[in-house]
């Protein structure tokens, strides 16, 4: 009897959903994750049935066109995750270029996918062109980053060094840097396109006054890497008011560089 609650990609889910809670990043129904499947995988853990139910998405991305998504569903409570976690997760195929997500599991209350779908879907067709082996995209509400966009520039290489000078392990952990977005109306196609658009260049994207997307090939990874931007973000709010005495400099972070084997985003360092 094939029981797809143990399949180490579920397992992992519950845990992380779980985690970023407890971190408090996802308050009330906020946030979303979405994982992408392999197909021999998701047929090891669930006999594939029937599709349940097939919902319209509202948009198209061909490059994922039958492709499987473990995904967090609208309006779900990170924290109710792990007790109901068919109820607050999905299995998803998508169909039709993109157009039609068939439940092939969960989102037993008769839910939708998460409301921010298509930005997650967008980053996914945006993140596998930067990097085959992308898996994951995540969105949730971390306070530092989102207090950081009241406070200082949006430019995105201002905001990257900034968060670079903030901890050592910054540069090593995201050499692409954080991109940012301005406000924008959530849970559009708009805000999926100019986040997939962002995607493109760094696994970061900051929605300004809003949250922070993180994309990477596990939800290990990707979870670090929001909390390593998070604690960086934590420590700018801490000291952004003092005067500054000492800094990790340009010819500092090239030492890392190279020490760590990592390449800086093109022109972010002096
Ligand atoms: O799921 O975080 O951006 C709620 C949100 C929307
Ligand atoms: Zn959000």
């Amino acid at each position: 009897m094939k029981n797809v609650l143990s399949a180490p990609f579920m397992v992992d889910m519950i845990r992380t959903a779980t985690d970023m809670y407890s971190q408090g990043w996802d308050e009330r129904n906020s946030g979303n994750i979405s994982v992408l499947l392999d197909e021999t995988e998701v047929k090891k853990h669930l006999d594939i049935p029937a599709i349940v139910r097939v919902i319209p998405t509202g948009f198209e991305a061909p490059e994922l066109d039958g492709k499987y998504f473990l995904i967090t569903g609208a309006g779900s409570y990170f924290k109710n995750v792990q007790y109901d976690p068919k109820k607050n997760l999905g299995i998803v195929r998508l169909a039709k270029g993109g157009a039609e997500a068939e439940v092939l599991w969960g989102l037993s209350d008769g839910g939708r996918p998460t409301s921010e779908f298509p930005a997650h879907m967008m980053s996914h067709a945006a993140r596998m062109k930067a990097d085959p082996e992308n898996r994951v995209v995540m969105h949730c509400h971390p306070a530092n980053l989102l207090a950081m966009t009241y406070v200082h520039t949006l430019d995105e290489r201002e905001f990257t060094r900034t968060l670079w000078r903030m901890c050592t392990e910054c540069v090593i952990v995201f050499p692409d840097g954080v991109n940012v977005l301005p406000w924008m109306l959530c849970g559009t196609n708009e805000i999926g396109e100019a986040t997939a658009k962002e995607m493109e260049t760094a696994r970061l994207c900051v929605w300004a006054q809003h949250g922070v997307y993180g994309a990477g090939r596990g939800l290990d990874e990707t979870f670090g890497l929001i909390e390593t931007a998070e604690k960086a973000a934590e420590i700018y709010l801490k000291i952004a008011h003092l005067p500054i005495l000492n800094t990790i400099t340009d010819d500092g972070m090239r030492l890392l560089e190279k020490r760590f084997s990592v390449k800086t985003r093109e022109g972010y360092l002096e």
